[in-house]
C-alpha cells in the first residue's frame, strides 16, 4: 500500500515527548513494504532510489498498532501509530476510507 499521508512525530523511542521545533507537521509519500513504512520526501518517482534521509525516516511497523486519533481534534482523519519502541506518529490521511485502509493494512502485519 502507498500514498501521501501528513506526518507528526509526538515521541521518539522510550515514549520521550519529541522537542519543540520537530514537531510540525510534513508531508511525506508513504510505501507499505513488509513490516517497514517508508517515508519519502517530496514529489514521488518510483525509479527513485531511497535517499540516507528516506531511511531515516523509515518506520518498522512490527509490533506497532495504529488507531484512530479520537482525542485530536485539529485535523480531520489523523491516526496514531505506536511503534514497539514507543515512539508515537500522527498521520493525516487525505479523506476518512484512506486512514481506516491505512489503520488495517499496518494492523494487519
Ligand atoms: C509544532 C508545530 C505543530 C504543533 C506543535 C508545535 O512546532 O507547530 O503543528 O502541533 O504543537 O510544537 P514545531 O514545528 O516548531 O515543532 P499541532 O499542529 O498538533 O498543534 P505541540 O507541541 O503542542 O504538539
Amino acid at each position: 500500500k502507498n500514498g501521501f499521508l501528513v506526518r507528526k512525530v509526538h515521541a521518539d523511542s522510550d515514549g520521550k515527548r519529541t522537542p519543540r521545533g520537530k514537531r510540525g507537521w510534513k508531508t511525506f509519500y508513504v510505501i507499505l513494504k513488509g513490516l517497514i513504512l517508508y517515508l519519502q520526501k517530496g514529489e514521488y518517482r518510483p525509479e527513485k532510489q531511497l535517499s540516507e534521509e528516506d531511511l531515516k525516516n523509515a518506520v518498522s511497523i512490527h509490533h506497532s498498532l495504529a488507531m484512530k486519533a479520537s482525542d485530536y481534534s485539529k485535523r480531520p482523519n489523523v491516526f496514531y501509530l505506536r511503534t514497539a519502541d514507543w515512539r508515537v506518529y500522527l498521520f493525516q490521511a487525505p479523506n476518512a476510507e484512506q486512514m481506516q485502509s491505512w489503520i488495517t493494512r499496518i494492523n494487519a502485519v
